[in-house]
């Protein structure tokens, strides 16, 4: 991920867009892409009132979008079931007998659904939710392995309006204790556990041990994926085979208000605790929709695959929501890439004739290392579009991509967006835009996105500031759920009525967006969104741990790696077993992907004398090993060198 091939890349690369892919693709020229964002910047309400059409809506909305900002209402007026867009709307529409999820199991067993199965599926479990005397607004929390269930777990919430809160599996005991905290859910969705790397990762059993902790939830619904013995507590736990056997398969999708909340998805911000973001219906439905259509070009023909977790935004939007509404044959995958060995993905792209490929560069990064024999060894013919998405990704992983996996004739597209945008924001249409590898390229019909100065102008050309989003977009954001002022601090308050994403980037002279990563204190490890406060204060919830100080440090696979600096409590020393059993208890209150990859002790952490963790000199110590910037505000200076020594070891 050097600079200097970065800048070589930059310069001398571009990729333009066989013919062959163009001329079937929905936009085709550069010329069209151009005219339709201009209109869909001018005229939002033009440009989404055409695309609306093509949802199914109980109701028309009346007025396309009310907003005062911070606050956007999207099809106002108008209703709309979004499960019955996703599933119902097929089932008219020619693709009843059509593949809808074609799964397989880590152990390597297989399960299609179709539309038609899907739909029985999501009615009978909506029945389930319903009889469990689950209502409209109610938050449930999903937490799943990768089965077709938990994507039937979430139509049928949002069939019904509730709300559900997906925590990914690899999360522990105590997050989903402090999500369900939060949002006061009522009812667990869960499995008795999940395969992952040949081992069963214990869902239940996490989620037992949240419920001790939070008491607020009348219903657990275990679905059996592994056929392990669980503790099941009477008179709140019951399995879902039990309870689908005992109601109608038969259920009238009932439109809600375009603006009913969907779902919330917790994620990482700049404070200790994770905010969660609320998603609504008609607006977001329409993004993921409309990104699906053009960014991934879905033809009917197509076998999709994303490889990301429904418990992140990427599986939320690219598997569920988006795919399904354009009535896609999706393939799902339990579990992990490398199992039993690297070549596992593309056994999958072999065996189900996936055409279009969506992952993130830290896998790709893997696959590199890996060797080429993997990829080599398969027929990857039936691609035609690759797709990436989660951290900027690095010109020789990109061209990797594009050689080994796309075999020099695959679009790719690097979509840039955010758990809060809901949808693609800014990426590449494949039939049209000539891509480079490194940059995101430009923005998605109705994105007016630009970079600005502390000052508030627009960057020339080159030069680094802040990115951000000038208009509202339907697939946005509405809240921080319970705290609309957290909302609005962290998003609206840097620009007036201007959305602030919390990265860095820079335009080329031909617009094209490069982002440069995060400005704020949220790392991204293998593509996923981690807080320094957050893993700060799960290690000094340790009883050893006086002070501790958490920054990012490049990481040749993960993008990322988790460096702390901790300072104990007079009585302990620092010594290898305390360090595992930090890194065990990060694990523990938050999940494997937290636990640091380093920990160093020290006597004294770096402070500004008004006793402010100095994290500027803290990066920059583990990326170079000194420390060139002003330290006159230092307190210690003494505590560099003893910084660095504790590096050296
Ligand atoms: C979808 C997702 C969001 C953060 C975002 C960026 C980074 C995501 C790209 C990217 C460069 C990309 N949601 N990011 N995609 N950076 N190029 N194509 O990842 O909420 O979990 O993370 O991820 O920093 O702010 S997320």
């Amino acid at each position: 991920m050097s600079k200097k091939s970065q800048n070589v890349a930059s310069v001398e690369l571009e990729f333009k867009p066989a013919r062959k892919f163009s001329k079937k693709a929905r936009i085709s020229s550069l010329a069209q892409y151009k005219q339709l964002h201009r209109e869909s910047i001018k005229k939002p309400a033009t440009f989404w009132a055409r695309e609306a059409k093509e949802l199914l809506w109980q109701k028309k909305w009346s007025k396309v979008l009310d907003w005062k900002a911070p606050n956007a209402k999207w099809f106002v007026g108008g209703k709309i079931n979004v499960c019955e867009n996703c599933v119902d709307s097929h089932l008219i529409n020619g693709r009843a007998n059509k593949a809808a999820i074609i799964w397989e199991g880590e152990p390597g067993e297989s399960r299609t659904l179709t539309y038609r199965q899907l739909h029985r599926e999501v009615c009978q479990f909506a029945n389930v939710l319903l009889a469990k005397g689950i209502k409209s607004k109610d938050r449930v929390l999903i937490y799943m392995p990768m089965v077709p269930e938990a994507a039937i777990a979430m139509l049928a919430c949002a069939r019904i309006g509730a709300v559900h809160s997906v925590v990914f599996g690899g999360f522990s005991a105590e997050s989903i204790a402090d999500r369900l905290e939060d949002c006061k859910a009522k009812a667990v969705i869960t499995s008795d556990g999940g395969y992952r790397r040949g081992s069963v990762v214990p869902l239940k059993a996490n989620v037992d041990e949240a419920l001790k902790k939070y008491k607020g939830v009348e219903t657990v619904i275990v679905y059996q994926r592994i056929g392990e013995k669980v503790t099941m507590k009477n008179g709140r736990d019951v399995y879902w085979h039990d309870e689908v056997a005992k109601v109608s398969d038969q259920h009238i999708a009932k439109g809600f208000d375009s603006e009913h909340p969907l779902f919330i998805l917790y994620t990482s911000g700049s404070t200790g605790k994770p905010k969660g973001i609320l998603h609504t219906s008609g607006g977001y439905l329409m993004g993921t929709y409309a990104t699906t259509k053009y960014i991934f070009d879905m033809q009917d023909d197509d076998v999709y695959w994303c490889t990301a977790d429904v418990g992140w935004i990427t599986g939320h939007s690219y598997i569920v929501y988006g795919p399904l509404a354009n009535g896609a044959t999706q393939v799902m995958y339990e579990g992990a890439p490398n199992f039993p060995d690297f070549g596992r993905f593309w056994d999958i792209v072999e065996k189900y004739k996936v055409s279009i490929f969506y992952t993130a560069p830290t896998a790709i990064r893997a696959f590199i290392k890996a060797g080429d024999q993997f990829p080599e060894a398969r027929d990857l013919s039936s691609l035609r579009l690759l797709g990436t998405v989660g951290e900027p990704i690095n010109p020789e992983a990109w061209m990797w991509y594009h050689k080994k996996i796309g075999g020099g004739r695959c679009p790719i597209v690097d979509t840039w967006w955010q758990t809060e945008t809901g949808a693609i924001m800014i990426s590449p249409l494949p039939g049209c835009t000539p891509t480079k590898p490194g940059t995101a390229t430009l923005p998605f019909f109705g994105v007016d996105a630009a970079i600005l100065d502390e000052t508030g102008q627009e960057c020339r050309a080159g030069e680094g500031g802040k990115l951000v989003i000038r208009q509202p977009w339907p697939s946005m954001l509405r809240s921080i759920y319970g705290d609309k002022k957290r909302y609005r601090d962290t998003y609206w308050s840097d620009y007036k009525g201007v959305y602030t994403a919390g990265d860095g980037a820079r335009k080329d002279k031909k617009g094209n967006f490069w982002i440069t990563g995060r400005l704020d204190d949220v790392l991204n490890v293998s593509g996923h969104r981690l807080g320094t406060a957050e893993v700060e204060s799960a290690l000094v919830s340790h009883d050893s741990v006086a002070e501790a100080a958490v920054v990012g440090r490049p990481h040749e696979i993960k993008g990322q790696g988790v460096v702390a600096f901790v300072s104990l409590k007079g009585k302990f020393t620092g010594s290898d077993d305390l360090n595992k059993e930090l890194r065990n208890h990060v694990g523990k209150v938050i999940g494997a992907i937290a636990k640091p990859d380093e920990i160093h002790f020290t006597t004294a952490l770096p402070k500004t004398r008004s006793g402010k963790i100095m994290r500027r000199l803290l990066k920059e110590l583990v990326a170079t090993g000194e420390v060139t910037g002003n330290v006159t505000t230092l307190e210690d200076v003494e505590v560099i060198k003893s910084l660095q020594e504790s590096l050296k070891k």
